[in-house]
């Protein structure tokens, strides 16, 4: 147990007073509050294996101290992030930076603390010591067959490591692409990504889906083979009905309007999933909603608002795909899954039925309006609630400081040379 539930209930006792009078200020207003609270207790969002040590930029790497050295310890701290907020059962892992060894003690392991495995992600960005050939020109639109054949093989041996662990997805995201005009031809780097994608395709076990995860720019700049969603779009449409787009909010040309291109992919029946992370300038990797909270609140409201419309559940895969080099990591996933849970819980204010009779009779500003007023509505005891009803802490990312944890990991796990702990710490 790495964090006892009755500390969890002393911290939550400590301030349940406090909450209570918050909840009650808030929610007397809100008439689909037990909706939207049952909303927020079931859901759920996947941690990325990658995302618990402290990342880097181009200029360097500061360590944070007591990061997880292997799949295990990062399991560990998945684990203590979900006993936290009740929303984090779930962990993506990348291959090969994380293969499980012995895949039935390492699933074990998962559900000892709650977690099951979502997408598992292949990765052809970077060549590995013990492989054949290279990826510097690409992987699966490499003009070498052998090339390809090597970047499918490692996707469908990505496939058989996620059936071992229960996974029932794959991401797959290729740097592919070219840095200088004439260096490609795009139509043939588009049939041999797709041919290659096709393979990989028919490894897929019935109940799987793929999600084709697209990026405009970096690390090839002049032209990306999974560029946009639109070419996302097109390799998901002719693989068939197992492959999807994936929305990675990081991944888009300044001021893309991704609410829309949420809108019409679920339209469209291929929206897959999401990583989530904010940015400002590329692809920044920061916590989702540090910049831009009302676009996350968009997002969401395109969500409801087609399921308002269609009378159904979109299946979606939440995941969050970020890295900081200055936060603790799991500090960080506690406000990203807290931002996540704030967005979602107010685009559920919206009523969609009004919101469309302004829409008809083109009254913009009572349309902008009721978004707004979602919007700006204090949801932070609601989320709160749905914390208390799941057994979660009122406060997480406080929880986390009380419990020590950090400190605790600093000392057992390695500590990394020039480390100094913040002085929170
Ligand atoms: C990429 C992309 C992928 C992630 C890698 C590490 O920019 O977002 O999803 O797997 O980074
Ligand atoms: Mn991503
Ligand atoms: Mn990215």
């Amino acid at each position: 147990m790495l964090l006892e539930k009755y500390k969890i209930q002393e911290l939550n006792d400590a301030n349940l007073k406090s909450h209570r009078q918050q909840y009650e200020f808030v929610a007397g207003a809100i008439s689909n509050r037990d909706e939207i609270i049952q909303k927020l207790v079931d859901f759920q969002v996947a941690i990325p294996s990658w995302a618990l040590g402290a990342g880097g930029t181009r200029f360097g790497r500061f360590s944070i101290g007591g990061e997880p050295r292997n799949l295990e310890e990062k399991i560990e701290d998945v684990g203590l992030l979900h006993a936290l907020n009740q929303s984090s059962g779930a962990i993506s892992l990348h291959i090969p930076w994380d293969i499980p060894e012995n895949a039935n003690s390492t699933k074990a392991l998962a559900a000892q603390h709650g977690l099951k495995f979502d997408a598992v992600n292949s990765n052809t960005f970077q060549d590995q010591s013990n492989q054949a050939h290279s990826y510097k020109f690409g992987s699966l639109q490499h003009v070498d067959k052998l090339v390809r054949k090597q970047a499918v093989e490692h996707n469908i041996e990505v496939i058989k490591h996620g059936i071992a662990l229960g996974s029932e997805s794959l991401t797959v995201w290729l740097s592919d692409g070219s840095s200088f005009p004439g260096q490609l031809n795009f139509r043939k780097a588009f049939q041999y990504v797709l041919e290659g994608l096709k393979e990989i395709y028919s490894a897929l076990p019935d109940n799987w889906k793929m999600f084709v995860e697209y990026k405009a720019f970096e690390p090839n700049f002049y032209s990306m083979s999974v560029g946009d969603w639109g070419q996302s779009y097109l390799y998901a449409s002719k693989l068939g009905p197992k492959a999807y787009t994936l929305v990675d909010l990081g991944h888009h040309l300044p001021n893309a309007n991704i609410e829309q291109i949420v809108s019409l992919l679920l339209m469209e029946g291929k929206l897959g999933g999401f990583h989530f992370n904010d940015r400002r300038y590329a692809d920044d990797d920061l916590t989702i909603g540090s910049i831009d909270p009302y676009q996350v609140f968009r997002i969401f409201h395109e969500i409801s608002y087609y399921e308002w419309e269609t009378k159904s559940k979109a299946d979606i895969a939440y995941m969050i795909d970020q890295s900081h080099n200055i936060k603790d990591p799991l500090e960080d996933m506690l406000q990203t899954v807290d931002q996540l849970q704030l967005a979602y819980a107010k685009a559920h204010l919206v009523d969609n039925d009004v919101l469309e009779v302004y829409q008809n009779s083109g009254d913009v500003v009572m349309a902008e309006r009721i978004l707004k007023d979602a919007f700006e509505t204090d949801v932070r005891p609601l989320v709160a609630e749905a914390r208390l009803r799941n057994g979660a802490a009122l406060d997480p990312v406080a929880a986390f400081r009380a419990s020590g944890y950090r400190a605790r990991k600093i000392a057992e796990r390695a500590v990394k040379a020039g480390y100094a702990p913040p002085r929170s710490l």
